[in-house]
């Protein structure tokens, strides 16, 4: 069976980027709704009920085909919901360090350059979806509940939920007010530190 991931934070500690409400409703419904959606995909299947949720959507192409688009999409909803959290702090520094910001400057040439694209990548995505850095330093969207791991071995960095339902309660249409204030929130010191760790013997 999945359930939610445990947050290392309160649903208000973000009051300076998403409201209270806006995190319960992310973080209790629609995130919910995707594990409980999963595991009733999966209730026939009580081996893949006890597979990590990462297995499952970089294989789904291989499972049953009649289980394959509702595994793509709940378990992806729960794995990049997952991830998202992952990456949110009320206390963290505000920009990368060590082997992340080295690799960052190389790409983009400065962390603000990188902020640059990667919000302008978010603001032009179409439809629901999400952006990503990538562990080769590439930008990338995907559709829906999509997530990179599926289609090649390139591991997630960093993202943000760009659906409407990430921001529309606090944000309206204003998109680009969320990415801007998404900055104040990223977990920079864990993503250096998890960086280091998964690719710093590359
Ligand atoms: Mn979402």
């Amino acid at each position: 069976m999945f359930v939610l991931p445990t947050l290392n934070y309160q649903l208000d500690d973000f009051k300076m980027a998403i409201s209270p409400e806006m995190m319960s409703l992310h973080y209790e419904k629609h995130h919910q709704a995707y594990v409980d959606k999963l595991n009733a995909t999966l209730k026939d299947f009580p081996d893949l009920l006890e597979k990590p949720v990462e297995f499952l959507v970089a294989n789904y192409r291989h499972l049953s085909e009649n289980i394959q688009t509702p595994v793509r999409n709940f378990a992806g909803g729960h794995y990049n919901h997952s991830l998202f959290w992952g990456y949110l702090s009320p206390v963290s520094s505000d920009a990368p360090s060590g082997l992340l910001l080295d690799k960052i400057v190389e790409k983009f040439g400065s962390f603000e350059k990188f902020k640059e694209e990667f919000s302008a990548k978010a603001l032009g995505l179409f439809g629901s979806g999400w952006t990503w850095l990538l562990d080769d330093m590439s930008i990338v969207n995907t559709a829906n509940q999509d997530n990179p791991i599926t289609d090649g071995n390139r591991k997630p960095v960093l993202c943000i939920d760009v659906w409407e339902h990430a921001y529309y309660f606090d944000y309206t249409y204003r998109r680009a007010d969320f990415i801007a204030n998404f900055w104040k929130i990223v977990d920079w010191d864990k993503i250096s530190q998890d960086y280091l760790s998964n690719f710093g013997k590359i």
